[in-house]
């Protein structure tokens, strides 16, 4: 057996990686040559690499380690469900303890009567199964000409065919033939970016009527749910203007359209409640659920479904499910992950302590000369890079440029936040504390400096 242990040499293992490794959304061959950064170990809210060096996860891992890591609880209940049952399936009337007792928490945790658990292995898959989900019901309630899945543009759904499919990444879209039939996208709320003259109230209205018109040019009979996150995070953590959700939950009443909120990211405390579609105000027929769900400690995802859907659902054969549909050890690490979140009040911690002090941080970036504005919502944050503040300008530079020599100063400084074209995100452990906050936002301030002064340097504080 070939052991991989820790101890090699960073550069041996970055050359096996380079030579056998094939990473996702990368250049595999720029980063043969750069080399990957091996990440070791981690506890708490720190990453180690393997050059021993400590760094602060600002986005807890991607977007999932809510409860921080290297909790020992974890480990145990896993090593003890391994033991006892390590997998069974759920398809052939049978079922086990771990998908029954998680799939009863998940309906008491869930708001209204989303009651009704469909699992996967991550969110991609989730929206797939929602896809098939909405277009069964329909079929199944003698309208089966409703098929239209309405989506948003710069959405992250996943990268199966159908999450990339309801996602609208445009570099996603252009390779292998996607989207695939039957999905329609309109424009997102970013009031920065494209609010133009509106106030932002003004646009996430005009943004909200989107849907409307759609529904209307589509026609009523040929649509069966609208997708979105509550706030947008790989696009860039872009909080919609307070007008928005209200406008859009109004017009999926009226058209009797299904509503499903992908809550990959938002789900599990992110926004300060146990989901973003309680703090935006949102009444979903269907939760997409991932990433926390499990804090990231095994891959487990879910469809979390209200009564009227799976009413229908459950009286017909659904052809549809995965070989680790309610994977014991997963649901397991999952409930596990739920009960710590419950015991430790991090709900509390988030509402109490956190996300104030996060949230003070924060936007007390907003007075650096490089930064448009700083957004943040509970525990997910974005900060616009602009060369002109005044007229929220964007880079005459490729768009992405500052943003990359950004995220490089941040890994300089030991600090990971991630950079979405020339937005900066972060979204960290939830069990963050002040201490921590405080030298998160002194390591962003250093890299915003470092940055800016780089920019100048290289003369691309210019604006388009
Ligand atoms: N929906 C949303 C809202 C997501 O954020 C998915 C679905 C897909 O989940 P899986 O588990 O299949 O990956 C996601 C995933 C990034 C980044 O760079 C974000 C995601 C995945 C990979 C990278 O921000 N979100």
């Amino acid at each position: 057996m070939t052991v991989i242990s820790n101890h090699m040499p960073t550069a041996e293992l970055q050359a096996l990686d380079a030579a056998h490794h094939m990473h996702p959304f990368t250049t595999n061959a720029d980063l043969a040559r750069k080399g990957a950064r091996v990440i070791t170990g981690a506890k708490g809210v720190y990453l180690t690499d393997s050059e021993g060096q400590r760094i602060l996860d600002g986005m807890a891992g991607l977007w999932c380690v809510n409860i921080g890591y290297g909790r020992e609880e974890m480990a145990e209940v896993a090593a003890r469900q391994i033991r006892e049952l390590p997998y069974y399936n759920t398809f052939f009337q049978t079922t086990h303890v771990p998908a029954i007792a998680l799939s009863a928490k998940l309906a008491e945790l869930a708001p209204g009567d989303l009651n009704h658990v469909f699992y996967a292995s991550g969110g991609s898959e989730a929206n797939d199964t929602n896809i098939r989900m909405v277009r069964t019901y329909w079929a199944e309630t003698g309208k089966p000409s409703k098929q239209i899945v309405i989506s948003r543009k710069n959405a992250y759904h996943g990268s199966t065919m159908g999450g990339a499919s309801l996602g609208g990444m445009t570099g996603m879209h252009a390779q292998g033939g996607m989207p695939i039939p039957g999905i329609h996208h309109i424009d997102q709320p970013h009031w920065w970016a494209e609010g133009g003259d509106m106030t932002p109230e003004e646009f996430g209205l005009e943004r909200a009527g989107q849907l409307e018109a759609a529904i209307l040019e589509l026609g009523e009979d040929n649509v069966a749910a609208f997708i979105a996150e509550p706030v947008q995070g790989a696009g860039g953590v872009i909080v919609p203007p307070e007008s928005y959700w209200p406008e859009i939950q109004r017009i999926c009443d009226k058209y009797e359209i299904l509503l499903i909120a992908d809550e990959v990211i938002t789900g599990f405390g992110r926004t300060g409640n146990w989901f973003g579609s309680q703090t935006l105000g949102i009444r979903p027929h269907i939760m997409t659920v991932a990433k926390a769900l499990s804090s990231g400690y095994q891959p487990i995802g879910a469809s979390i479904v209200c009564d009227k859907v799976a009413k229908v659902i459950d009286a017909c054969e659904f052809n549809h499910g995965y070989t680790y549909h309610g994977h014991p050890v997963a649901a397991a690490v999952a409930l596990k992950n739920l009960e710590i979140m419950e015991e430790d009040d991090i709900l509390g911690h988030v509402r109490d302590v956190a996300a104030p002090h996060l949230k003070q941080g924060w936007e007390s970036l907003a007075d650096h000369p490089l930064v448009g504005e700083a957004r943040i919502i509970g525990m997910m944050g974005s900060i616009a890079l602009t060369p002109d503040k005044g007229r929220r300008a964007a880079f005459a530079a490729e768009a992405g440029t500052a943003g990359y020599i950004c995220r490089e100063r941040c890994f300089a400084n030991d600090l990971v936040m991630r950079h979405v074209g020339d937005r900066m995100i972060i979204a960290p452990p939830l069990v963050i504390n002040r201490d921590e906050i405080d030298l998160l936002i002194s390591r962003a301030r250093t890299a915003l400096d470092e940055t800016h002064a780089e920019l100048k340097a290289r003369d691309l504080m210019q604006a388009a």
